[in-house]
């Protein structure tokens, strides 16, 4: 059999390592499929029920191993549905090629059946966006697409119309009139130096040591310099205050963190920022900026030019990798020896573990939301992955799974997408098949691509799945209170769905929970169950993610929705007191 130039991209695939694509086919896509089935020994491909949760698992893939995550989806519709998972990638900054169909060239712009442009549609998306109109130019475009997603930290796209996937190979049929032959690339990216100057890092070393009041800010580009992040706070004895996708950054139990920062961080980080003279922010853009310091004198380190002094006034930029730039740092450091400052903030944060322990409280009726994903910690193991959804669902998260060991948690931390959780899991659960990989999501975020368990199901993928099920848009409640409205539109009409009769009723471990005392049997059976299984939990729609520090304005607004008419107030009047007086009482 001739090789087709599907083939050849196949192959391009193969070289560059990709040994994983996630996609649904179709009309415009079957003969990439061709070249797929061709090469399977070589290529997994994941066949998946809906193309948004392709993009999410190739993203996910992405940040689980830093190599490129790569998706499939037919012309037209197939092609507009990867869209939202491949802005996930674009937003969070990691590498995805998406690959698509695209009608045969006698037919393109006549407005055939499913023509949707999508070399066009996906302009903003795509750092590199190309639609092939000759085989030979195959192995060159998709090094160069490659690259420039691994070199900008984004999205390549690469659609091919169908006459041209199952041309020969090698067909060049065109006449070449341009002084130049197709180019001859290679399967190579090399990563640009992560060191700073020996000026600069001397600068910066200077600048740390003049400051008085300290704090580090981490984020999701210091996820691999834990090592360096926890020398350099010691040796300055200067707090680490975490990014929710830096959260994996340095352990939660680590004596030189404050946790979280923002609406769903700790009370410690926001009075840290409050306080310090010097920050120094490590592989992170954190956008919310109200919650950054205004009046401190500012460094930086940022593996991306563009992004350096993004956010505040910032005194000094530098540009290296996180881990490579703060281990030439840390011996230029002058090591402190007072350090009541730290000590401040280990003394604080013992008193907040100690309040969001007092809230994981097992004997609330209905569950309390932070007790479910406390459990959970407690039982999963030392390197388990937690995958995450937007909504109340992360500030659990962030607050009570505590990252310890070889944890890792990963979320859509920039675009904020509803439902990726699943998604994430599995596609995590591809690469690293032995690792035990949880997605912890909302009733809401999971019924939106809750097919995708099946994808699990069958690919014979042990996932494991917790429902926070609240039957309602919980973070949007909360955000509508707050705005001083009461709310509308968030709640699900009952009954609460059984999401664990779904799972069972297709050959998986599903188990519903309603009552507190079954919330840790029932973690502790899926979590042991060798295949994919479902915990769905019934837990108190009432409960608020509290900030750190609330503000006045935020409680003005609060009781204001109660006066002009919020419904359940008596509920969620009675649970704010609950957590009072647990808080007190700790
Ligand atoms: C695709 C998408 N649609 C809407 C939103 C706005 N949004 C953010 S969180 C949220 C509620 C999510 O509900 P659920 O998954 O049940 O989680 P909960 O907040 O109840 O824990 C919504 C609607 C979003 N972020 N993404
Ligand atoms: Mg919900």
């Amino acid at each position: 059999m001739a090789q087709i130039a599907s083939e050849a991209l196949v192959q391009r695939l193969v070289d560059w390592e990709v040994d994983t694509v996630f996609g649904l086919p179709g009309d415009g896509i079957n003969g990439i499929m061709e070249g797929l089935r061709r090469h399977q020994d070589e290529i997994r491909f994941v066949l998946v029920h809906h193309e948004e949760a392709a993009a999410f698992m190739a993203t996910a893939h992405a940040k689980a191993t830093g190599k490129i995550g790569v998706c499939l989806a037919t012309s037209g519709p197939g092609g507009i549905h990867l869209l939202n998972g491949l802005y996930d990638a674009k937003l969070d900054h990691v590498p995805v090629l998406a690959i698509t169909g695209m009608q045969e060239t006698s037919l393109l712009g006549t407005g055939y059946q499913q023509e949707v442009a999508l070399d066009k549609l996906y302009a903003d998306v795509a750092e590199y966006d190309i639609m092939i109109s000759n085989p030979v130019q195959i192995p060159a475009v998709t090094d160069l697409a490659i690259r420039t997603a691994y070199a900008r930290r984004g999205v390549a796209h690469i659609t091919v119309p169908n006459d041209i996937q199952v041309a020969d190979a090698g067909a060049d049929p065109w006449q070449h009139v341009a002084p130049a032959s197709t180019p001859k690339t290679a399967a190579v990216y090399l990563a640009p130096p992560g060191l700073p100057s020996l000026e600069d890092l001397q600068r910066l070393a200077d600048f740390l040591n003049d400051g008085d009041k300290i704090g580090i800010l981490a984020g999701a580009g210091a996820l691999h310099a834990r090592e360096e992040l926890v020398a350099v706070a010691e040796t300055l004895g200067a707090p680490i205050v975490k990014t929710l996708p830096g959260k994996a950054a340095v352990p939660d139990d680590s004596p030189y963190t404050t946790g979280g920062i923002g609406l769903l961080g700790t009370k410690p980080s926001e009075e840290l920022m409050d306080e310090i003279d010097t920050l120094l922010m490590v592989g992170t853009n954190f956008p919310y900026t109200k919650h950054l310091p205004q009046q401190v004198r500012c460094a930086q380190i940022e593996a991306d030019p563009a992004r350096a002094g993004a956010r505040i006034p910032t005194e000094l930029p530098v540009v290296g990798d996180a881990k490579e730039t703060l281990r030439a740092l840390l011996p230029l450091l002058k090591r402190r020896t007072e350090n009541g400052f730290l000590a401040k903030y280990q003394h604080e944060m013992n008193t907040w573990r100690e309040k969001m322990a007092a809230l994981e409280d097992a004997g609330r009726d209905p569950i309390a939301p932070q007790y479910l994903m406390a459990a959970l910690s407690k039982l999963a193991a030392d390197d388990a992955i937690l995958t995450c959804d937007s909504g109340t669902i992360a500030t659990w998260a962030a607050r009570h799974w505590t990252i310890r060991g070889e944890r890792r948690f990963y979320l859509s931390g920039n675009l904020a997408s509803m439902a990726p959780g699943l998604p994430y899991a599995i596609g995590v659960q591809q690469a690293f098949p032995d690792r035990q990989v949880i997605a912890f999501v909302g009733d809401g975020g999971f019924a939106m691509l809750m097919a995708e368990f099946l994808t699990a199901i069958q690919h014979q993928l042990p996932v494991k799945v917790v429902i926070n099920n609240n039957n309602a848009l919980g973070q949007i409640l909360w955000e509508q209170m707050v705005l001083g409205y009461p709310e509308h539109g968030v709640r699900y009409p009952e009954p609460f769905a059984d999401y664990a009769a779904f799972a069972t009723a297709n050959g998986a471990l599903g188990a519903k929970v309603t009552k507190p005392g079954e919330v840790k049997s029932a973690l502790t059976l899926a979590l042991n169950h060798p295949g994919p299984a479902l915990v769905d939990v019934n837990v108190n729609p009432a409960e608020p993610p509290m900030p750190g520090k609330v503000e006045y304005e935020q409680a003005k607004n609060f009781a204001l929705a109660f006066l002009r008419g919020q419904p359940h107030q008596a509920t969620i009047a009675t649970t704010l007191m609950k957590d009072k007086i647990q808080q007190l009482r700790s």
